[in-house]
């Protein structure tokens, strides 16, 4: 699976796959406890965490209300992670005029110079990663990672996230960091998830920030 996919089917369908290939009911469902480590084992922050399914995908529900303000001439978070479909909006809290774009695939946008809030939010609606820029400030970079798994997260500072609500099954684990050669679509690891949960360490070839 690469960040490049197209979205998934339709909710019903996919309701459908999931009931006919014999997963376990949310009864049965697993917490996965995941610790992010960079190359020297320290705990790293800032990393998005994708718990994608490898027999039927699962539906995703947008979030609602999510933000990436421009604040101090940076992304605040500079790294975002939103389920396929939801709605971003991009404040503008500085005073100076920003023009926030991106180029990726999964996302081509420009909200172009403005203060304030842009009437219309940005719909990701479509799986991968989205670099963003300003511009006006060539300094200016941030990252959404657009979900087509229900199971994902980003690890605060300490390195630790959880997954919950995994029904048994086999998955692959994809950890991705902004430190990662640009084009990285994270790094893999297969995990079974039976009923009593996990606990995972998620290690990445980055310094941290
Ligand atoms: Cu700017």
């Amino acid at each position: 699976m690469t960040f490049s996919r197209l979205r998934c089917a339709p909710r019903r369908l996919t309701a459908a796959l999931v009931a006919s290939a014999g997963l376990a009911t949310a009864a049965d469902a697993a917490t996965l406890q995941v610790l992010a480590q960079g190359k020297a084992g320290q705990p790293l922050a800032d990393v998005v965490l994708l718990l994608e399914p490898q027999g039927a995908k699962a539906a995703v529900k947008p979030l609602a209300q999510v933000e990436i303000a421009q604040q101090g001439r940076r992304f605040v978070p500079v790294v975002t992670v939103v389920p396929v479909g939801t709605k971003v909006q991009f404040p503008n809290q500085d005073t100076v005029r920003h023009h926030v774009y991106s180029f990726s695939p999964a996302k081509k946008f420009e909200l172009k110079l403005y203060v304030g809030k842009p009437e219309n939010p940005v719909e990701f609606d479509r799986a991968g990663l989205v670099v963003l820029g300003c511009n006006i400030h060539d300094t200016m970079v941030g990252w959404v990672v657009v979900s087509d798994t229900p199971w994902y997260a980003k690890t605060p500072a300490g390195g630790r996230a959880t997954l919950a609500d995994v029904p048994p099954g086999s998955y692959v684990l994809r950890s991705w960091h902004p430190d990662l050669p640009a084009g990285s679509t994270g790094i893999e690891q297969p995990v079974t998830v039976g009923a009593a949960g996990l606990d995972l360490v998620a290690s990445l070839p980055v310094a941290g920030r």
